[in-house]
């Protein structure tokens, strides 16, 4: 039988937080031998908000390197620069003639984005969608595993697939999300109302992957907790029910079970062990990628060969897309 195909990517738009970590690249790892998986650097849509071009080179291949240090396998799947397959930004040319102004300036995320950067609401600020709807459709993708909040630039993959599909004739197939269990939505240490989010301008409120375990310590250490003494996951406790669903999602246990674990423990220890707990579980992951960044030559290669496998994939749609749209492309 032939095998599904997922397509997902991240953005290398800043440093890694756990949350890109428990929502989204470690959850891939469990799909790898029962899909066809494209894993993508998402630096296209990385540059719709201002970047340090030095900043973003090196950002790519850490982000390579964690994919792999994850447990992301590059033989098994397409591990690949979105910039290094063209296809990316041709076919989002395309989407663009049949998607309106009035869907893509209703998107959550354009509009939360051109508030946080008024002084800079381009035009690729608002295509991002368009630029995600093509990635996907490009490999006739079938689930794409996301966090919740990239829900709705999904279902606009969705739209513009069908409108495409029925304007010119089948042609993409119709991907479905593919939200994880297990894979919490994870809070801002500082203010657990928020999301947790690599671009959170307070450096308490995230904790990076390349933070050392001093470091990692201190943040939980601050992170606020709520009135009361008990570790209790429940709605008027929303910073400790944020920090018990971390311990859970690194410890692997579930939340019942860590509520028992911290019965009598006061919140200045619980913090603590949490803080330890999410220190060992990346440590290992820290040094793969260490070791990983330390050859570049390697690295470079298996990105060369991720974004041939993508290429092949992506030019197959591509032509059947401009030849159903009427493009000449010769005798
Ligand atoms: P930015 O702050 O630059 O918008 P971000 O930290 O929100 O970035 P993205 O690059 O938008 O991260 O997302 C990468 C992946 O991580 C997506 O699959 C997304 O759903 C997941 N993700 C991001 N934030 C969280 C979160 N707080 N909890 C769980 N998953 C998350
Ligand atoms: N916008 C996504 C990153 C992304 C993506 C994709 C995810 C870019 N292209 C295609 C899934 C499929 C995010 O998670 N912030």
């Amino acid at each position: 039988m032939e095998r599904k195909i997922i397509y997902s990517a991240v953005q290398p738009s800043g440093n890694l937080t756990i949350a890109n970590y428990v929502g989204a690249i470690r959850n891939w790892v469990a799909l790898q031998s029962d899909y066809d998986c494209f894993f993508a650097i998402a630096d296209l849509h990385a540059v719709t908000v201002r970047q340090e071009p030095a900043e973003l080179r090196r950002r790519t291949l850490e982000l390579a390197a964690l994919y792999i240090a994850c447990g992301i396998d590059p033989e098994k799947c397409a591990l690949y620069v979105q910039s290094h397959v063209s296809a990316h930004a041709e076919l989002c040319w395309i989407l663009n003639t049949l998607t309106y102004v009035g869907e893509a300036s209703r998107m959550t995320q354009f509009k939360d984005k051109s508030l946080k950067h008024a002084e800079n609401v381009n035009m690729g600020l608002m295509d991002y969608p368009v630029l995600m709807a093509a990635d996907v459709l490009l490999y006739q993708t079938d689930l794409v595993p996301v966090g919740a909040d990239q829900k709705q630039h999904l279902e606009l993959a969705r739209d513009l697939a069908l409108r495409f599909n029925n304007r010119y004739g089948e042609t993409f197939r119709i991907p479905e999300p593919y939200i994880l269990k297990g894979s919490a939505r994870i809070a801002s240490l500082q203010d657990p109302a928020k999301k947790m989010s690599k671009s959170d301008e307070n450096p308490n409120a995230s904790v990076f992957l390349s933070d050392d375990r001093d470091t990692i310590l201190r943040k939980f250490k601050r992170a606020v907790t709520d009135s009361g003494n008990t570790v209790v996951c429940a709605e008027d406790k929303p910073g400790v029910s944020n920090l018990l669903q971390i311990y859970c999602s690194f410890k692997g246990c579930t939340v019942p079970e860590a509520e028992r674990a911290f019965e009598h423990t006061g919140y200045g220890d619980f913090k603590l062990a949490v803080g330890e707990t999410v220190a060992d579980a990346l440590a290992p992951v820290q040094a793969e990628q260490q070791r990983l960044l330390a050859d570049k030559s390697y690295l470079s290669q298996l990105l060369k060969q991720g974004a041939d496998r993508a290429f092949y994939a992506a030019r197959k749609t591509l032509s059947k897309v401009y030849r159903k749209m009427g493009f000449y492309r010769g005798e």
